[in-house]
């Protein structure tokens, strides 16, 4: 009935063009589309399995913190809602408002006040020029991270815009300043554009390295490839520096978080991931930076540099170090000459 009234409306001659067409749309999408190598298919901790793979700071074990009350409880609940996309903009009497509301001390630290927190984290954001993402990460990670009774500090390391941005060498930078001003046991390595869904996703480190940010609303919430390890990872202190940190060698888009993957794989270390549906991040909207072409080589000659070309060889000014009310704020110069590049 349906196909005879098709027939009725469009001549027997088209119909195969017609058809054609449609197959080649249904084609160029599936072709085309981001999550088309993608997987939800690798290894991944089971959410009820997370807690035994969470590595607690040694400083409650060391003792220095014990005369405070007990431990806090790690929350993990299946049954809370997951965030669909955060909002868009964050008003300025909000901003203003939220270290009272939230009791957030200047630097953008906070500590639970009834409890002593398993884990001591920073939370590292290499930054330039995205001041509304940042807004509504601050807004939104605070109050996340205060659900998950998180001892915490949130850096912001920027860079100025006189060379192209080095995301892996302000990590460096981010990570050998905050261990200067406090003895975090963990760090986590973020984009100020991914914004956690899941709030089961404990913003804390596991034994080994882990890829936080395995299920992203931009690869339809798959993996594109089993070895990426950028976006938001969690690393132990001593870990970050057994690996040397990441290689200063990147500058521009691309490449740096392969290279970081390779560096944890070859010191023997694995990467955890927790299951996708805890994973989820949503990425806020913005222009897709162009890749550089040095990335490929760098990325081929990192194993022989590794060792030399990282935290042991970091050269920068620190322009300036502020302890501001929402995060502590690292304004810094970095030279393309302090490390091998082709730029
Ligand atoms: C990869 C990039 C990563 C990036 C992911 C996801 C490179 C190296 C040359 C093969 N790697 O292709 O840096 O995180 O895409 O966008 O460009």
């Amino acid at each position: 009935m349906i196909l005879q009234i098709f027939f009725a409306i469009f001549h027997r001659r088209y119909i195969h063009k017609i058809l054609l067409g449609i197959a080649t749309f249904f084609l160029f999408s599936y072709l085309l589309h981001p999550g088309r190598f993608s997987s939800t298919d690798y290894d991944y901790i089971e959410i009820d399995n997370m807690k035994n793979f969470l590595s607690p700071s040694p400083l409650h074990i060391s003792g220095k913190h014990m005369n405070k009350t007990q431990l806090c409880p790690i929350i993990i609940d299946k049954d809370k809602d997951i965030m669909s996309y955060p909002r868009k903009t964050v008003s300025e009497s909000e901003k203003l408002a939220m270290p009272t509301d939230l009791n957030i001390l200047p630097g953008g630290v906070w500590k639970p006040s009834s409890c002593m927190s398993n884990f001591q984290v920073a939370i590292v954001i290499p930054y330039r020029d995205r001041e509304r993402q940042l807004d509504i990460f601050l807004s939104y990670m605070h109050p996340f991270l205060q659900a998950q009774m998180i001892e915490y500090r949130i850096v912001v390391v920027e860079q100025t815009s006189l060379h192209p941005f080095n995301r892996a060498k302000l990590m460096n930078i981010g990570f050998a300043e905050t261990v200067k001003i406090f003895p975090y046991h963990c760090f986590i390595f973020h984009d100020v554009d991914l914004i956690p869904q899941n709030p089961n996703n404990i913003y804390a480190c596991t034994h080994q390295p882990r890829h936080m940010s395995s299920s992203l609303n931009t690869f339809r919430y798959n993996l594109p490839y089993k070895d990426l390890f950028g976006g938001a990872v969690a690393i132990l202190k001593r870990q970050f520096e057994e690996i040397n940190g990441f290689s200063n060698a990147f500058f521009g888009w691309g490449g740096e978080d392969d290279d970081f993957k390779n560096r944890i794989s070859y010191k023997g270390l694995q990467v955890y991931r927790f299951s996708p549906d805890v994973s989820k991040y949503v990425m806020l909207a913005h222009k897709k930076e162009l890749p550089s072409e040095s990335r490929f080589l760098n990325l081929k000659s990192g194993r022989e540099r590794y060792e030399t070309d990282g935290l042991n060889n970091l050269q920068y000014d620190l322009l300036k170090l502020e302890n501001r009310s929402l995060y502590t704020w690292m304004l810094v110069n970095i030279l393309p000459s302090d490390t091998n590049t082709d730029i």
